[in-house]
C-alpha cells in the first residue's frame, strides 16, 4: 500500500467517527495543519526526482482535494444535525393552555372622565386640574357663596383647619377660579376631579367625582350653553336625538341658573336614554355670576360666559348599568374585572386616532 493510500484509509476511518465540530477541527489540523500528513507529503514531493514527481504530484493533489471536500461535507452534516437538535428542543407547543395572568382594568370613573374629556376637546375645551385641599376663599367666597350658606357648615364640609380656612373642596369650581386668577380671558376649560362632602348613605359617598366646565369670552350667551350641552349629551349617550329641557334653578355662582333634564323610558327593565315620557336630571348650569367674575379678576362688563357641573359617578352608573355607588370605591378586584375597561380599548368617544 502506498503512503498516500495509507493516509487515505486512516483519514476515512477517522472522519466516519467524527461527532462534532471540535473533532472535525482536530482532523483538519492532523492532515492539513503546518506539520499535517498532507503538508508533509508536499514537502516530500520536493525531494523526488522529476520522473517520479509528476505522477506523485497528481496523486497528492487528488487526495488533497478529496480529503478537503470530505471535511467540508462533514462540516455541513454536523451543522445540520446541530440545527435540527436545537429546533427539536426549542419547539413551541401552541396547544398548551396559557399560564394564568392578571390584567389591570380601567375604573368606570376614569373611563367616563376620558370619554367626556374627549368629547369636550372636540369643541375646543382643554382639561384643567387642581388640588383637593383648597382655601375657603377659592371654594366658597370667590364663588359668591354667602357667609351663612348651609354648604359652608362644618356638618357639610370637611374642614382641615378652620382657623387656617383650609378644607377638602366640595366641588371642582375652585380650579376654575385658579385658572381665571392665573390667566387672561378667554377661558374654555373642563375640570374633572375628586370632591368631598360630609355625606354617606346608599346614594352618597363622602368622596365623589365631579366634572365642571367654564367658557368665558366676549358675547357668550345662554344659546351657546344650550348648544354645547346638547352636543355633549348626544355624544356621551351615543344617541342621534335627545329630549332635553332647561328647568330654572338656583346656584350662588350663576345667574340665571338651570338644571338640565333629559328624556328617558324603561324598556324591558332597561333604561333608554333620549326619548320617553320621564325626565332625568343630569347636570346643573348657568351664566357665570358677575360677582364671581369680579372675584376672579375678570371684568364682567367685557367678558361673560357659562359654567356647568355634573356628577361623574352617577353618569358612569347610568351609562354602564351599575346600580351600587358604594362598590365604586371598595376596590374589589372582582367588581373591577367585571365593570372595568380594557386599557387597550380606545374609549367609545375617543376620536383622537380615527379623525
Ligand atoms: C351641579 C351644578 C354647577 C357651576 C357648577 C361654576 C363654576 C364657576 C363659576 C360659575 Cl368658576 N359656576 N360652576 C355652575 C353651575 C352649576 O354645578 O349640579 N353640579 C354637580
Amino acid at each position: 500500500m502506498s503512503e498516500l493510500d495509507k493516509i487515505n484509509s486512516i483519514f476515512n476511518a477517522k472522519i466516519d467517527n467524527v461527532k462534532n465540530k471540535e473533532e472535525l477541527q482536530n482532523i483538519k489540523t492532523e492532515f492539513f495543519g503546518k506539520n499535517g500528513q498532507i503538508s508533509q507529503q508536499f514537502k516530500y514531493l520536493g525531494s523526488l526526482d522529476s520522473d517520479k514527481r509528476k505522477k506523485f504530484a497528481s496523486d497528492l493533489n487528488k487526495i488533497k482535494s478529496d480529503l478537503s471536500n470530505q471535511i467540508e461535507q462533514k462540516f455541513f452534516e454536523i451543522e445540520n444535525l446541530e440545527i435540527n437538535e436545537k429546533l427539536k428542543n426549542e419547539k413551541v407547543d401552541v396547544t398548551l393552555p396559557v399560564r394564568p395572568y392578571q390584567q389591570g382594568k380601567i375604573h368606570p370613573v376614569s373611563q367616563v372622565i376620558d370619554e367626556i374629556s374627549s368629547i369636550f376637546s372636540e369643541i375646543g375645551f382643554s382639561v384643567a386640574e387642581g388640588p383637593d385641599v383648597e382655601t375657603e376663599y377659592n371654594n366658597f367666597t370667590a364663588l359668591n357663596t354667602p357667609e351663612d350658606h348651609p354648604a359652608r357648615d362644618m356638618h357639610d364640609t370637611f374642614y382641615l383647619q378652620k382657623d387656617k380656612k383650609l378644607l377638602l373642596r366640595t366641588h371642582t369650581s375652585p380650579v376654575q377660579i385658579r385658572a381665571m386668577l392665573n390667566g387672561k380671558p378667554p377661558f374654555k376649560i373642563i375640570v374633572p376631579g375628586r370632591t368631598y362632602r360630609c355625606d354617606s348613605d346608599q346614594t352618597h359617598a363622602p368622596m365623589f367625582h365631579q366634572l365642571e366646565g367654564l367658557h368665558i369670552d366676549k358675547d357668550i350667551t345662554m344659546g351657546h350653553l344650550k348648544g354645547c350641552l346638547y352636543y355633549f349629551i348626544k355624544e356621551f349617550f351615543e344617541v342621534k336625538n335627545v329630549k332635553m329641557r332647561f328647568r330654572p334653578s338656583h346656584f350662588p355662582f350663576t345667574e340665571p341658573s338651570a338644571e338640565v333634564d333629559i328624556g328617558y323610558r324603561i324598556e324591558n327593565g332597561k333604561i333608554v336614554i333620549g326619548e320617553g315620557e320621564k325626565w332625568l336630571e343630569i347636570l346643573g348650569c348657568g351664566m357665570v355670576h358677575p360677582n364671581v367674575l369680579k372675584n376672579a379678576n375678570v371684568n364682567p362688563k367685557k367678558y361673560q360666559g357659562f359654567a356647568f357641573g355634573m356628577g361623574i359617578d352617577r353618569l358612569a352608573m347610568l351609562k354602564y348599568g351599575i346600580n351600587d355607588l358604594r362598590a365604586f370605591f371598595e376596590t374589589d378586584y372582582r367588581w373591577l374585572s367585571h365593570f372595568g375597561f380594557d386599557p387597550l380599548d380606545v374609549p367609545t368617544n375617543y376620536r383622537g386616532l380615527s379623525k
